[in-house]
């Protein structure tokens, strides 16, 4: 599945009031300094950067330079020439890697649909030596590759100094204290909080590597996430704030937001995305009682509800089949997604209800619960088999309509848990490919009583990130086929991803101890 949108001629609605209040929550930067990578290696030798330090480097050296965890920042190098006069440029490429195993990865191979120009890489000139180089871009990374492409036979090039400045806008201070029942499950959480932290910014981005933006379906998840740990409540109403202040012209909300320069919706509209938006909103009304969001927000967030009432249903309060292919729900080809979305809408519904109840709105709250209320019941009879003891969607079985059946309540308690078993143990059923969705399937096992489940399940799919390399959590991981990429080639997939940063939330929401 590609999701490549363009819409001729997209001229976004904004809302400069929305959108300048925004500007105010712009979260200040916190910079830490990390002076030296903590283990270094040349052509494959280990030694300390001191001793790397003093190596003089030529044509085809390689040395590769651990930073200890990811980062997300600016790198300056410190070069010197060994040798005769430097009669020709230093010509060199640096590789920078969020896992190590993405610099086994050849970035001339890669031909998907993603622009190649997010693989993290520079070719470099330097003229005259020595030098101080900062290098141009913020990276995400933990490992940074140099490798000789030219020195000349008169000189060698010194690596004297590599140093970087990380920057996020979550602050550690903040992080309360905590334990989990063992260390495996302490390592969950303090990777999930990592990969919060990292994606931090200005905006709470996807991934600080790739695609660098505001996504709604990511933004939800990484609030629910801070409400238990950096609680960056000015950063969270600046995103809701950014989402309503950009827009499709018919109200829609967008599925991301530029928001490098001034802010733009982009002309791409995932309809379980844009109906994520009411949820984001009560559970961040939830937390802080904020008056002044709900005036503001209140009918941006009504509005995804009733656009998709009037284009998107059928006569039998079903999400229309034709519309299912707007919705995003999963990185999963061929997933038939009309039972999910009919999910994800009843949640909106409920959603709707709440912000209508904390508006005082009594006639709107009756509306929307009503709603949800039928179209629960219309799910039962459209999607559910009693001879199967599951729902079937579009005649697909797959877990992914059981989690959301079971999330809107359309199935309870252990009719919902045996069900889920089922999908995923029916042959044809599509596989769960993104940590969004496995984010979604530990809380469908919850709701259905299953904590044992559901905690096993965190434990070995988060838990197999970490064992597989990482230090932050992913984009995309199906432990069968580690190199799955939505995007044809993991060169591009992104290694600390907004979405996958839940298990702190789940975590301690659900199984603190101490
Ligand atoms: C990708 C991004 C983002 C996700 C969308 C649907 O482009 O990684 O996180 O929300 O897909």
């Amino acid at each position: 599945m590609q999701l490549i949108s363009i819409i001729p001629g997209f001229q976004p609605m904004t809302d400069r009031r929305l959108l300048d209040k925004a500007a105010v929550l712009t979260p200040a930067l916190v910079y830490t300094e990390h002076p030296v990578p903590v283990r270094c290696a040349l052509n494959g030798e280990e030694m300390t950067f001191e001793a790397l330090a003093s190596r003089p480097l030529s044509r085809g050296d390689q040395a590769v330079l651990d930073f200890g965890h990811h980062l997300v920042g600016r790198v300056t190098l410190s070069l010197d020439c060994a040798g005769s006069h430097q009669d020709a440029p230093a010509f060199f490429r640096l590789d920078m890697a969020e896992i190590a195993s993405e610099l086994d990865e050849d970035a001339e191979a890669y031909d998907g649909w993603l622009s190649r120009s997010w693989i993290q890489q520079e070719k470099l000139h330097v003229d005259l030596l020595p030098a101080r180089i900062s290098l141009p871009r913020r990276y995400a990374f933990r490992y940074l590759r140099l490798t000789v492409l030219d020195t000349s036979p008169k000189y060698q090039l010194l690596l004297k100094e590599a140093s970087c400045v990380s920057e996020s806008s979550a602050d550690p201070e903040a992080l309360p204290e905590r334990h989990f029942a063992d260390s495996r499950l302490n390592s969950i959480y303090e990777a999930s909080l990592r990969t919060l932290k990292d994606c931090s910014q200005q905006v709470l981005e996807d991934g600080p590597k790739r695609d660098r933006r505001l996504w709604l379906g990511d933004l939800r998840l990484q609030a629910l996430t801070s409400y238990v740990s950096y609680r960056s409540y000015d950063l969270i109403k600046r995103c809701l704030y950014l989402f309503a202040g950009s827009r499709f012209p018919d109200g829609r909300m967008s599925a991301n937001v530029f928001t490098d320069a001034e802010p733009e919706a982009d002309d791409t509209y995932l309809m379980d995305y844009a109906l994520m938006f009411p949820l984001a909103l009560n559970e961040y009304l939830e937390e802080t009682g904020d008056h002044e969001a709900l005036g503001d927000l209140l009918e941006p967030a009504l509005e995804q509800v009733e656009y998709v009432l009037r284009h998107g249903m059928t006569a039998d309060r079903t999400v229309a089949p034709e519309q299912a292919s707007s919705g995003f729900i999963d990185w999963s080809d061929g997933l038939d997604r009309q039972a999910s979305l009919q999910g994800v809408l009843i949640c909106a519904l409920d959603a709707a209800s709440s912000l209508c109840a904390r508006a005082g709105d009594e006639q709107r709250r009756c509306r929307y619960a009503e709603l949800a209320q039928s179209m629960r019941d219309a799910a039962r009879t459209e999607f559910w088999s009693d001879e199967r003891g599951l729902c079937v969607s579009g005649g697909q079985v797959s877990v992914h309509s059981q989690v959301w059946m079971t999330l809107a309540d359309v199935m309870t308690g252990e009719t919902a848990a045996r069900a889920m078993d089922a999908a995923l143990a029916a042959p044809d059923a599509p596989p769960m490919g993104s940590p969004y969705m496995h984010h979604y399937y530990v809380m469908a096992l919850l709701r259905a009583g299953r904590r044992e489940q559901a905690l096993d399940h965190l434990r070995s799919y988060w838990g197999g990130m970490l064992d597989a390399g990482g230090d932050t959590f992913w984009e995309c991981w199906v432990p069968d086929e580690p190199r799955t990429s939505p995007y044809g080639g993991m060169i591009v997939n992104s290694f600390c991803h907004a979405w996958s940063c839940t298990p702190a939330y789940i975590l301690t929401k659900f199984f603190l101890t101490t």
